[in-house]
């Protein structure tokens, strides 16, 4: 009989793609797998202390303190802390911003030549409520020389040098999904092993989709063009789609098309998801799924930071319905502004 019948091939997994990957570059250091995979390393940390969130409020059940006695932290700082200690373990990064700490923070890696913007938990508000939450990162090469601490110009680099970017959902399975500038892979964790394996080769947003992502609770202080642009998505019956978790809101647009709006509000005049570790990350890996993102005038990715923890409005998704919004909002400028 036949081998392979009687078990079949578990698949590609993370470590090998990553392998493989650098095998098409024949001056790559393998550093930047390395980082890639001391990423995957904390993710996997994560998703398992994210799975005992309900069993860690229970005192003494799951151990809610620590050897040393101390109360369990929060989770978003427990992931924090974790993604810290293994790209600090790893040796490649010099410096990281994270949405956690207000200063850069440095792993004493000198010689590393990599930076790393991250949001360890976004969503964390939903832990609490059993809904999905996601880790999202941005990876820089370092502009400073190496030998030193890096530095905060280091973290200020626009999107599109960006040399990889990806994000974790934790959902009903957890999924790793990434690119280095040459299209997007997903992976599915697969826990009984412990590894990622590739389960979403080459994703491709849809160039349009019927689905619209918005807190529309905030619907009186959209500007004009937001509104109109809404109004367009009811009128074509699309489907509205909010989770209020951008990880989970972006995956699901990007695999079945559809768009995700933060703009700008009145709770948020200059929107409310930060550049440099929410919008920058999703809008590389949408450009390279083959979608658009834009604050509504100008390309996510040629922002020019100004500062680390700097918000903006962001549109991001499918490319028609991001080309459509834009639109409308060039429409609302002609027309003098935002009402
Ligand atoms: P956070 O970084 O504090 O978790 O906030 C970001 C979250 C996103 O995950 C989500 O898309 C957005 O905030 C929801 O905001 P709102 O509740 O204003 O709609
Ligand atoms: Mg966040």
């Amino acid at each position: 009989m036949n081998p392979d019948k009687l078990a079949l091939p578990v698949g590609t997994t993370l470590d090998r793609f990553i392998m493989r990957k650098q095998e098409d570059f024949p001056y790559a250091t393998g550093e930047l797998s390395q980082l890639l995979r001391d990423i995957a390393l904390a993710a996997k940390i994560v998703n398992r202390e994210i799975n005992r969130s309900g069993l860690i409020d229970i005192a003494g059940a799951y151990g809610i303190r620590n050897v040393q006695g101390e109360d369990q932290q929060k989770l978003d700082v427990i992931a924090n802390i974790r993604f810290i200690r293994a790209l600090r373990n790893g040796g490649e990064v010099c410096t990281i911003l994270s949405e956690e700490d207000e200063e850069i923070i440095q792993t004493g890696n000198i010689q590393g030549k990599y930076i790393v913007a991250i949001d360890p938990l976004d969503g964390s508000s939903n832990i609490d409520v059993n809904v999905s939450i996601g880790t999202i990162f941005s990876i820089y090469r370092r502009v400073s020389p190496t030998g030193r601490a890096g530095t905060s110009a280091d973290c200020l680099q626009p999107g599109t040098h960006q040399v990889a970017a990806g994000y974790v959902i934790y959902g009903t399975s957890t999924m790793l999904v990434y690119t280095t500038g040459n299209g997007v892979n997903g992976f599915t964790y697969e826990p009984s092993l412990g590894e990622f394996f590739l389960s979403h080769p080459a994703i491709q947003v849809p160039a349009s989709g019927s689905i619209y992502s918005i807190n529309e609770g905030a619907s009186d202080s959209f500007s004009a063009g937001v509104a109109a642009f809404v109004k367009q998505c009811k009128d074509a019956d699309f489907s509205a789609r909010y989770i209020g978790s951008l990880v989970a809101d972006f995956h699901r647009n990007l695999l079945k098309g559809g768009i995700y709006i933060y703009p700008a509000t009145a709770r948020s005049p200059g929107g409310k998801l930060r550049l440099m570790y929410e919008c920058n990350p999703l809008a590389f890996i949408v450009e390279q799924a083959g979608g658009k993102s834009s604050n509504g005038r100008q390309r996510t990715l040629e922002i020019e930071p100004k500062t680390c923890h700097e918000r903006c409005p962001i549109f991001i998704g499918s490319r028609e319905l991001v080309a459509q919004a834009e639109a409308f909002i060039a429409q609302e400028n002609a027309a003098g502004g935002a009402r």
